[in-house]
């Protein structure tokens, strides 16, 4: 029998697609983008358009494991039946076990041995002893952040700070307008000047490009913002290539000359914003010729932008998180977040800024989380950035961490400061579960795998970071070999701890439900029923209060939440001046410090030239970049360099070379194909295994956190390149 299943891309990624998938005698047939879904429009990522690749890939892990070999052996590694590095032919259904590597064991026995050593552990050096380390592997409402919440809140573990990827960006926007919302990208259409900010499009939020390919038939015009060329750059209506981390003097500059020339909207700005006059005062110090020198964006350029800025109608700002990945990424976020406030733009439909629209997305947290089952009396435990886990795992005490409990993330190969993250992974005495769809980096350190099941298999709810549709993603298919969900494993491994809260009982429809319950205006009328029959739902904005305009189509009346104010700061106004900074021991208005590490930095006379350590186009962050289908679409261990860089190393196009810094080395192959400016070079994420000498490019970043939101700051770094005679 056929069958066709709707389900919602869990993906970290803004676009959050419908999806719909074909089912013909249990076995998945066929996946295609909804064509229904007012954003996803029929079509996927090239990535996701193969996804029964990765759901039946013979390298998914689909029984649990136990570890019979030293931690991350080089055996392990190059263990290669399909070509692939890491790959377990033996998990294969039917084949024989086990691996040099590993052993299959019952979902018994492995509940039973991570309950035990958690208790023991517990006993000698108490629960904080535990961390749990997740992150974007689904962003799934209940697989993402319920059960396992609630089981690490009532087990007292460690808390973790999740912090890698958008905690400054969104400190930095949050202290403008008080809240994640953000231009809907049907909105786009009406834009007539689209800057692209930091905002890799087509390789990251590929959806929105139609509405802005649309806008641009009808005269828009695109500028691309961003010290890497990207497929988006290229075909820009003008590119400005801005030195790494220097975006808050671009800003400054523009307002300078914004309001220095009295272009902006002193109506909207007298009515809803604060600090305004503060603002006019800092901008001054930034006259553009004195940002050209930071950015590396000429004067006149920099003078054209903001008048063009200011005075093209409705003009929009795609800003991501690229900007916010640099030592002052939160200050950087924080001077764009005012442009559109100072021009009025939030008042026009296609005008604003988009960052991000998860903040509408109102669901009950306290249900799905239960932060109530911290046992009474008992103090909030300690908190543990995501970013510095190599530090954590070398040097903690009191107690020292002796679990990791990895799920939904592959920290050996996502996070920064690689080497020292694989030292603390080594440690003989750490005991480290990952739940995994894949024999990931992060596998190679564990003592225990379980095996995941991917969306295809489990229900959830999904919202969204780039539009504002929530939906439910249907089960299409039971569950590969003996995986179970994020859901499903903690559910049982509470049992297994004897905790008998009522609340690991709930099934995943009643966390659907609970999810629902809202105070917030924007889910009233929106159920599990009615979501489960219209497969998407757009938020329930009410169109008196937040739309200045009506749209004459019928279409759904444009979402406009700033267009008379209305910001969730403590004044309710834009703030353009924020105790909130100051208390920080921040500029209350904005300023440009260079990160230590780059050019103008403090540590400038370390290694010379800037890296830039991107995400891949076809992979997401390293998730994907296992499968040979996904591999063809991408290169992967090359260093990006301008012609100038490599001429004065000796190096060619092609050759290969050492890229270090005093964190580490790798060794890739140069590129000199003009998508970097001189002093910048740029590598893409991938698993370290899959690369030579085991590496990737997180050798080389830091564990520095972001002047906001103690976030990552994968993009300042400084590296040195140098000829090799060939790669290891
Ligand atoms: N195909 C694909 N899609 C993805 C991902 C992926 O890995 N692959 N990752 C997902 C995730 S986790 C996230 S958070 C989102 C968001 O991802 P994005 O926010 O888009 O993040 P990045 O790709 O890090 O950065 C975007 C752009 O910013 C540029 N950039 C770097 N430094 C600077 C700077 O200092 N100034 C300026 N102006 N630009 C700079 C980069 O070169 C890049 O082209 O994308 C998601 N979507
Ligand atoms: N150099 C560099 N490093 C970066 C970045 C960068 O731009 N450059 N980007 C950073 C950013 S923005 C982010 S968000 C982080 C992302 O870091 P992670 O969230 O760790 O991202 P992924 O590499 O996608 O790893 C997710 C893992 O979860 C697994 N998974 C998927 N679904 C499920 C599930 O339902 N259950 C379980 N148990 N597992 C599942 C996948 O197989 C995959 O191995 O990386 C950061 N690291
Ligand atoms: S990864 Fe993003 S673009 Fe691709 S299908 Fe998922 S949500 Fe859509
Ligand atoms: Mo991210």
């Amino acid at each position: 029998m056929k069958q066709v299943v709707h389900a919602a891309c869990p993906h970290d990624c803004p676009d959050a697609c419908g999806v719909l998938i074909t089912v013909e005698g249990g076995r998945a047939t066929k996946i295609q983008g909804d064509p229904r879904h007012p954003v996803t429009r029929g079509f996927l990522c090239a990535k996701v358009a193969k996804y029964l690749d990765r759901v039946y890939s013979p390298d998914r892990v689909l029984y649990p494991m136990r570890r019979i070999a030293a931690k991350g052996t080089a055996a392990e590694r190059s263990f290669a039946p399909h070509g692939q590095p890491g790959a377990c032919p033996e998990l294969v259904e039917g084949a024989a076990v086990p691996t040099q590597a590993w052993q299959r064991i019952t979902w018994d026995e492995a509940l039973d041995e991570i309950a035990q050593r958690l208790r023991m552990i517990i006993a000698e050096f108490g629960s904080e002893a535990i961390l749990p380390y997740s992150y974007g592997g689904t962003l799934g409402a209940l697989n993402g952040a319920s059960m396992d919440r609630r089981f690490f809140t009532r087990l007292g573990a460690s808390e973790l700070e999740r912090t890698i990827c958008s905690s400054a960006g969104e400190a930095g926007l949050e202290s403008v307008m008080g809240v994640k919302l953000g231009t809907e990208p049907e909105q786009f259409v009406n834009s007539r000047y689209i800057i692209a900010w930091a905002s890799n499009i087509h390789g990251n939020n590929v959806h929105l490009w139609p509405f802005i390919a649309e806008a641009r038939r009808k005269g828009a015009k695109l500028v691309v913002i961003d010290p890497y060329r990207t497929r988006t750059a290229a075909c820009a209506d003008w590119y400005l290539p801005i030195n790494p981390g220097t975006d808050a003097a671009l800003a400054l500059a523009m307002m300078h000359v914004i309001i220095g020339e009295g272009l902006h909207d002193a109506d909207y700005v007298a009515r809803y914003t604060l600090g305004f006059d503060e603002l006019r005062e800092k901008v001054k110090a930034y006259p553009p010729e004195r940002a050209a020198q930071w950015t590396g964006i000429a004067a006149e350029d920099i003078r054209k932008l903001a008048r063009e800025y200011a005075a093209i109608r409705p003009a929009v700002i795609r800003v991501n998180y690229g900007v916010q990945r640099s030592e002052g990424g939160g200050m950087a976020t924080r001077a764009i977040s005012m442009l559109p406030c100072i021009t009025g733009s939030l008042k026009e439909a296609g005008g604003g800024i988009h960052l991000s629209t998860s903040g509408a997305f109102d669901l009950n947290k306290h249900s799905l989380r239960r932060p109530d089952l911290r046992p009474q009396g008992a103090k909030t435990p300690r908190a543990v950035n995501m970013v510095e886990l190599g530090k954590a795992l070398n040097t903690l005490s009191d107690p020292p961490l002796k679990a990791l409990l990895v799920y939904s993330s592959n920290p050996a190969a996502v996070c920064p400061n690689h080497n020292e993250v694989v030292r603390g992974l080594r440690r003989p005495d750490l005991f480290t579960v990952v739940h995994e769809q894949f024999l990931t980096d992060t596998t190679d350190y564990a003592d225990i795998v379980l095996p995941a099941t991917t969306f295809f298999e489990h229900k959830d709810l999904q919202a969204a970071y780039g539009h504002y549709y929530l939906q439910i993603s249907d089960q299409a298919i039971e569950p590969l070999g003996e995986c179970r969900s994020n859901v499903e494993l903690f559910r049982a491994l509470a049992t297994r701890m004897g905790f008998n809260d009522e609340c690991f009982h709930e099934s995943v429809d009643e966390m659907i439900d609970g999810a629902l319950v809202s105070n917030n205006p924007w889910l009233q009328g929106i159920t599990r029923k009615r979501l489960q029959s219209e497969s998407h739902l757009r938020l329930n904005f009410a169109p008196s209060t937040e739309s200045a305009s009506k749209p004459a189509d019928g279409a759904p009346q444009p979402f406009l939440p700033f267009a008379r104010g209305n910001f969730r700061t403590p004044s309710g106004r834009a703030e353009l001046y924020s105790e909130a900074m100051k208390s920080l021991g921040l500029d209350p208005v904005a300023e440009f410090t260079p990160p230590s590490e780059s050019r103008y930095g403090s540590d400038k006379a370390t290694f010379p030239l800037e890296l830039l350590a991107r995400k891949a186009d076809n992979f997401l962050n390293s998730t994907f970049s296992n499968l040979p289908s996904i591999q063809q679409m991408e290169d992967t261990d090359l260093l990006e360099m301008h012609s100038a860089d490599a001429r004065s190393r000796g190096i060619v196009d092609g050759a290969p070379v050492r890229v270090y810094n005093h964190r580490g080395e790798i060794f890739l192959k140069a590129r000199v194909d003009g998508a970097v400016q001189p002093g910048v070079v740029s590598a893409r994420l991938n698993w370290a295994k899959l690369s030579p000498g085991f590496r990737n490019i997180n050798v080389l970043t830091s564990e520095k956190l972001s002047d906001l939101g103690n976030s990552a700051t994968f993009y300042s770094v400084l590296v040195e390149v140098e000829s090799t005679n060939s790669i290891p």
